[in-house]
């Protein structure tokens, strides 16, 4: 929860008279009197006949004008390092586009990537919406079963991935994949002289059978391009498809909320496993020409402090869990690096506590803008802004062209809520170009998110009289761990595997640096008894089929579930008694209609 602001004193101005470069977006109720659309899109080039294509935004139309700019800066765990022009890039990304397409994939058909950070992921992502492909990241911390759960769903044409996690999460089942018909094998050192797994393609190999030169493909606005699996309450993950016309939000949020211009080296540390680590972590810096840093390692404080420094990043686009590790890193470690350069500094993905905000202010000179937005929306939707006052705890005000209010629902109605300060649940009226198109298989469940010409985020918030939005919390039983979004009852289904389990409920429980972190409650099958050794053998057991990512941290034994009437299990009635609130005022427990 965050508090409502206490006054103006609490709000960071920030001097920005010394800053070498004005703040993009200067005016902010000017920029949202004067708003088109039609404008926001002029600012991209676009191909004949009003065609849109995102890998020609990000990649093509930059070669004539910064073909020898570096593009992508990776830096890997090891000594490694690669840097790729833009005009590199056009052209891997051309050869992968018609690669792919020479194996008899087609376009509309999806390309999915399961990897780590390395520069092949880029190529795929980039090379997929090249070619009309859909392209669909999964998270390469992910288990087995989320990783079949999605690629079965999803019905992948196409894997890229490398021979470990091929190995690992994907060679057992690849039976039950009758789609999946090719699969691509990032190989290297040891593993690019020993002999490729029966079915499978070597990624340098596919490359050097593709067109470097060959054009992206004309596709319409509306032609599918993403899609980016998320999780509900219930039921198997969904996945939200994205369109080639997105690609107008992630410029315009690239402009107005990260601030990003010429000559900007920007660094998004979120995984494009998700949804931030492709829309910022790819697509949006490179439609504004800027040097995209990818650091193939995992969180490390003196990392990162050196990574700032050395690869002279201006903007850094991160997490609240990232910066609470940062700080309990101590506020003096900043302080033995040069961090001058770094002109901006912005987060997404959980509430960003107000002493977060006011500790970047101290530590590292400046504040943490927040930025609000889903795996739905497809780009940033709520943002702070550089030119405009921070009140911390507060996502900040709606972007230009986005209206966003909070409302209450009430028979199968909305409301708008006419007074500042009441929580009721954030709502964006649609029309903004990234916004998901559909949940693929489940038409209901898409237009069940819109009501009364609203959609509808799941999101408690208020916000107060001078436009700014606060977040409460969700309003469902979706967990947030590490910035990481997960369904429990993905994990709850992991645990019904286990022969000794009858029941299980998952649920959120808060933790100071991952937000929440996810706790399971179990009953036990007749003949099984609760001992440390069998809750140990249910974490082992999660952890295997679900990966570091999503399984549970801590598991307890119950003699039996809270369930409703119905029959669903009372994970609010968990979560109360987990933290001790009391049972008798479940109602601002209870799920919404
Ligand atoms: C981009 C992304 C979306 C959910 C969202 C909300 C939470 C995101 C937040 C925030 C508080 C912020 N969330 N930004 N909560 N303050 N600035 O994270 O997408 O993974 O789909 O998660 O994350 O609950 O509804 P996704």
């Amino acid at each position: 929860m965050t508090s409502p602001p206490a006054g103006a004193r609490e709000w960071i101005r920030r001097d920005l008279s010394r800053d070498a470069a004005s703040p993009n977006l200067r005016d902010y109720d000017e920029a949202c009197a004067r708003f088109s659309w039609a404008e926001a899109r002029a600012r991209l080039t676009g191909l004949p006949g009003g065609a849109l294509n995102i890998a020609f935004e990000a990649v093509d139309r930059h070669v004539p004008v910064r073909g020898a700019q570096v593009a992508l800066r990776w830096r890997s765990r090891g000594e490694a390092r690669r840097d790729v022009t833009y005009r590199q890039l056009a052209q891997l990304t051309s050869r992968f586009a018609s690669a792919v397409a020479g194996l008899g994939v087609k376009p509309g058909e999806a390309v999915f990537a399961l990897a780590g950070r390395v520069p092949e992921l880029y190529v795929a992502a980039l090379g997929a919406l090249k070619g009309g492909f859909v392209f669909c990241p999964l998270f390469s911390a992910f288990g087995p079963e989320p990783v079949f759960a999605r690629l079965s769903r999803g019905e992948g044409r196409v894997l890229v991935t490398t021979p470990s996690l091929y190995e690992k999460k994907v060679r057992a089942l690849r039976e039950r994949l009758p789609a999946l018909s090719h699969v691509v094998l990032v190989r290297s050192g040891d593993e690019a002289r020993a002999p490729l797994p029966e079915g499978t393609l070597d990624f340098d190999a596919l490359l050097a059978t593709g067109r470097p030169d060959v054009a992206a493909v004309a596709t319409r606005p509306e032609t599918p391009a993403l899609m980016h699996f998320t999780s509900g309450t219930t039921g198997t993950p969904k996945g939200a498809l994205h369109v080639h016309g997105a690609v107008v939000q992630h410029h315009l949020t690239g402009l107005y909320a990260l601030d990003l211009r010429e000559g900007d080296v920007f660094w998004c540390t979120a995984d494009p496993g998700w949804v931030t680590g492709t829309s910022y972590g790819i697509i949006s810096p490179l439609t504004h020409g800027v040097t995209l840093l990818v650091d193939e390692a995992d969180f490390d404080a003196e990392r990162w402090y050196g990574l700032l420094e050395r690869e002279r990043v201006t903007v850094w686009y991160t997490a609240p869990t990232a910066v609470r590790m940062l700080m309990r890193a101590g506020e003096a470690l900043p302080g033995r690096f040069d961090l001058s350069r770094v002109r901006f500094i912005a987060s997404v993905g959980e509430p960003l506590n107000p002493e977060a905000v006011w500790w970047a202010s101290r530590a590292l000179g400046q504040p943490i803008y927040d930025t609000w937005w889903q795996t739905e929306t497809g780009g940033i939707m709520v943002a702070n802004y550089r030119a405009m006052p921070v009140k911390p705890g507060s996502m900040g005000r709606p972007m230009p062209g986005v209206t966003a209010a909070i409302v209450t629902r009430a028979g199968g109605r909305v409301q708008v809520s006419p007074v500042p300060g009441t929580v009721g649940e954030l709502a964006l009226a649609p029309g903004w170009p990234s916004m998901f198109t559909t949940y693929l298989h489940d038409e209901e469940r898409y237009r069940a998110c819109f009501v009364d010409g609203w959609y509808l985020s799941g999101d408690l918030a208020r916000v107060d009289a001078d436009g700014y939005f606060w977040f409460v919390g969700r309003a469902d039983d979706v967990i947030k761990s590490s910035g990481h979004l997960i369904g429990p009852f993905e994990v709850e289904s992991a645990l019904l595997e286990h022969p000794a389990v009858a029941e299980a409920g998952v649920i959120g429980v808060p933790e100071p640096v991952m937000g929440e972190l996810v706790k399971a409650f179990v009953a036990l099958k007749p003949g099984f008894d609760d001992s440390e050794a069998l809750r140990k053998e249910l974490l082992a057991h999660a952890r295997r089929r679900l990966g570091p990512a999503v399984a549970p941290r801590e598991v307890a034994v119950l003699p039996a579930l809270p369930r409703t009437r119905s029959g669903k299990i009372l994970r609010r009635l968990l979560k109360a008694r987990e933290l001790g609130l009391p049972e008798g005022d479940l109602s601002t427990l209870e799920p919404p209609p």
